[in-house]
């Protein structure tokens, strides 16, 4: 008998969260973790040493929550995401601890500012637009609802390029967030997985005569976990985002290196590394696909593994699968999933085909988040088949599987097999992604109620027709701890007062606001904050770009990915028309405005870059004409990401959501600008539809086409040529950009730009045309009764509650995951 006891490890002592303590342990981590003398330490020093100390009350609470789920045996939700749109960590981490004036006292009285080197922190940048952004949000949300949750991605060492501005033209720089290291993330040197690309597939015999296929793969890499936490609201529950590193196996191959190849002994290394090292932009070109499917699998097998490695350990068998876990596929990315689940149940674990399929089926869900034909991911067959034999076949094994039923249960017709099936037939044959993604879930989910309506008669009409259950519609949400809390405090601080603190903990709890939206004082109050916001952002812009502001005028912004469909070119074009009127119209009362732009293109998207040098053209000859007297600016703000959104969202007075309708799957800037007291001009597309339905049609100014109508314009046949010449404005402002009035030297830069509106006009500018200038005076009018104005933004900001990421991850939780 064992007569040794275990030893009872005692839990470390709870951390007092005193200035003084906190002051104590930033110069303890200062002197014997980073090594410098306080006297020495340079700001970042500083921000590493208080990262630290925060973090150090977070992983009580994170180890909390992970031993809990053990000892309850809940269900875990797994997010599977290719990117993660972070931003900044410290003032989220803090303030959600409850910590922030404690920390900012400590730092005070070691001589720091915290505003400054919060400052420092560089933004992680995993993603590049509102998806990524989304995946944040519902981190942060997950762990405030009580969600026992994992984040699953990669972390690239490169994030989304720096963007700068070069006459002009966006040019794109390697961004560096990890120069100074990352003090938020733990690598676990023992959670790294073996993942495979490439070579054959064999079919043997194991020794208790059951058959098995075996993926011989040609090359192998190391995934590398490395975690960060993520804390919710009042730091109640502690969750993992655990993004994934490649290292190569061998990390030099000596025998070359000893006969002297010393480039060629670190080959193998290099291109495992070059695996997570970059960010991928959305809309590349062909010439980075494979790289892209890479990663794709990448992700998806480690997550995979370390899932199944967790569940065993716990469940003993996989019947449970589904029970205990819940795993989402944020888009297409991580799709390849399927075939991965199914490749892992029946390959590794032994299990039959058929119950490896109904296990994979009812653990996966997948959110959709575009219906842009050309965004839904779609593989070469030879791409896929070389990189991924084994995954080849199940594929086609699912296909088979599906249509046959799809035939005999439904009677399907030859073109409703053809869009149902895994592989594109129609030229080149391709890999569906976005097929495999709905057949291997049980539910798949739109962005926004217009946008879950017309992936049911549009994208996935026919696998809606076989499976009329699965689709649902979860609205967007961002949380309101980033997107009020933290990037306004003024605001928040003014609501408090008004309304007490509930609204802290439940943002629909904003609702008794609307009692003081016509109030005089409170009004007064608001503009105040408003105010100092807008001279916050403008000092900003003064200091980045050397471009005074007036911050009395009009801020009038529209930030987010530079897209044709996004339609910062019918601003713009706008812009021109406005310009024209003002020096024709010296004698009426134009309303001061600055027209503020913020985005990046994909490199490889040339109509996007040349938007964002045409706005820049624009800007250069209205800001430098004497004759527009100052009522008119426009600025592009260069290098966008989260943490210039969270100066830009609190000054803006109008919130531009103009895309072509039917074509944004939901937005989530929009929500971001109403909750922080904008008001909104858009047309009836993605979440914009909800949103006039929460803060009511007289406080958001809705124009253009609606998305039925934009579809029925495309099928009768569109003739933009024929509005554009029934429209003096629109026509003078098409003539003027495409004649080289904003580009004398390049005469022609726009014409191809121009032309295509003329000539097809896919984004409805010129049909939507005068429906916005229009709306935008009507906005002025609104604008010249401030008092309206902010009755309007008042409303707006106590009615947006209900865009909480919180209600959006309950819904998830309750109506898909059946968890927390
Ligand atoms: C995409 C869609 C948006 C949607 C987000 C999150 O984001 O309409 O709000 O995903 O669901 F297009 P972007 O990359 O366009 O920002």
């Amino acid at each position: 008998m064992n007569t040794v006891s275990k030893p009872v490890i005692p839990s470390p002592a709870p951390r007092s969260s005193r200035p003084e303590i906190l002051a104590e342990e930033i110069i303890e981590r200062l002197t014997y973790r980073i090594g410098k003398d306080a006297k020495v330490a340079k700001p970042h020093d500083w921000l590493t040493a208080t990262i630290l100390v925060v973090r150090d009350r977070i992983i009580d609470k994170w180890m909390a929550s992970t031993r809990e789920v053990y000892a309850t045996g809940a269900k875990r939700v797994y997010y599977l995401s290719l990117e993660f749109l972070i931003g900044r960590l410290m003032r989220d981490a803090v303030s959600n601890l409850g910590l922030m004036e404690e920390v900012r006292d400590a730092l005070a009285s070691l001589g720091v500012d915290v505003n400054v080197i919060a400052g420092l922190e560089p933004d992680a940048a995993l993603g590049n637009g509102g998806l990524g952004r989304l995946a944040a949000c519902f981190m942060e949300s997950m762990a405030t609802v009580n969600v026992p949750a994992y984040g699953y991605g990669i972390r690239y060492v490169h994030g989304l390029f720096r963007q700068q501005l070069a006459d002009g033209w966006q040019v794109e720089l390697p961004e560096n967030w990890l120069a100074h290291g990352n003090p938020w993330e733990f690598e676990r040197r023992e959670s790294s997985y073996e993942i495979g690309f490439g070579g054959s597939v064999e079919f043997i015999t194991t020794h208790d005569d059951q058959p098995r296929y075996v993926w011989k793969p040609a090359e192998r890499v190391i995934a590398a976990a490395f975690d960060t936490p993520a804390v919710g609201w009042r730091g109640k529950r502690v969750n993992t985002l655990r993004l994934w590193s490649a290292q190569p196996i061998d990390p030099i191959l000596l025998d070359a290196f000893n006969a002297g190849d010393h480039i060629g002994a670190l080959r193998e290394s290099n291109k495992a590394e070059s695996l997570t090292r970059v960010l991928y932009p959305a809309d590349a070109t062909p010439a980075g696909q494979e790289l892209r499917l890479r990663q794709e699998f990448f992700f998806s097998s480690a997550s995979l593994q370390d899932i199944l490695r967790r569940h065993l350990q716990q469940y003993d068998d996989f019947t449970s699968l589904p029970d205990k876990v819940a795993i989402q596929l944020n888009d297409t990315h991580p799709a390849v999933s399927v075939a991965e689940l199914v490749r892992l149940l029946c390959d590794v674990h032994g299990m039959d085909f058929e119950q490896a399929w109904e296990i994979t089926r009812h653990t996966f869900s997948y959110t959709n988040h575009t219906l842009l034909p050309e965004a839904l991911e779609s593989w070469p067959v030879p791409l896929f088949e070389r990189l991924l034999p084994r995954h080849m076949q199940i594929v086609y094994a699912i296909n088979a599987k599906i249509l046959l039923e799809a035939r005999k249960t439904k009677n399907f017709s030859d073109s409703e097999i053809r869009s149902i099936s895994l592989i594109e037939e129609s030229g080149d044959r391709r890999v569906r992604m976005g097929n495999l993604a709905f057949i291997g879930s049980h539910s798949i989910n739109g962005v926004s109620a217009l946008h879950t309506d017309l992936m049911k008669v549009t994208v996935f009409a026919d696998l809606h027709k076989l499976y009329p259950d699965r689709i649902n519609n979860k609205t967007n949400g961002i949380t309101p701890r980033r997107w009020l809390q933290q990037c306004n405090p003024s605001l928040t601080g003014l609501i408090r007062e008004a309304i007490g603190d509930e609204f802290l903990d439940d943002a629909e709890k904003l609702r008794p606001l609307e009692a003081h939206a016509s109030d005089p004082s409170f009004q007064q109050k608001f503009a105040a904050v408003k105010r100092a916001n807008k001279v916050a952002l403008s000092n900003l812009v003064a200091s980045r770009m050397g471009v005074k502001l007036d911050p009395s005028a009009m801020f009038d912004i529209q930030i987010k990915r530079i897209h044709e469909y996004k339609r910062q070119l019918l601003n713009i074009i706008e812009a021109v028309a406005l310009y024209d009127q003002i020096r024709s119209h010296p004698e009426l009362d134009w309303v001061p405005r600055v027209k503020l732009f913020a985005g990046k293109a994909a490199p490889s998207y040339y109509n996007a870059k040349l938007i964002i040098k045409l706005i820049n053209d624009v800007a250069r000859t209205i800001n430098n004409d004497p004759s527009v007297r100052g009522l008119l600016k426009v600025v592009f703000v260069p290098n966008y990401n989260v943490s210039l959104a969270e100066v830009m969202v609190p000054a803006a007075d109008l919130s531009e959501q103009i895309s072509t309708a039917g074509m944004e799957a939901s937005g989530t800037g929009n929500m971001k600008f109403g909750l922080n007291g904008a008001l909104t001009i858009g047309t009836l597309d993605g979440a914009n539809v909800e949103m006039r339905d929460n803060v009511g049609e007289d406080n958001i100014v809705i124009f253009g086409l609606r998305a039925d109508e934009v579809a029925k314009v495309r099928s009768d046949g569109h003739n933009p040529r024929a509005i554009i010449e029934g429209s003096r404005e629109l026509s003078q402002a098409l003539s003027a950009i495409g004649s080289g009035v904003f580009s004398p030297d390049d005469r022609n830069r726009y014409t191809a730009l121009i032309d295509g509106i003329y000539s097809h006009d896919w984004f409805m500018v010129a049909a939507d045309f005068d429906a916005y200038a229009q709306a935008q005076r009507d906005v002025d009018q609104i604008w010249i009764n401030q008092s309206d104005w902010y009755t309007k933004t008042i409303n707006n900001t106590a009615r947006m509650g209900w865009f909480s990421s919180d209600r959006t991850i309950r819904q998830y939780a309750n109506e898909i995951w059946r968890a927390g």
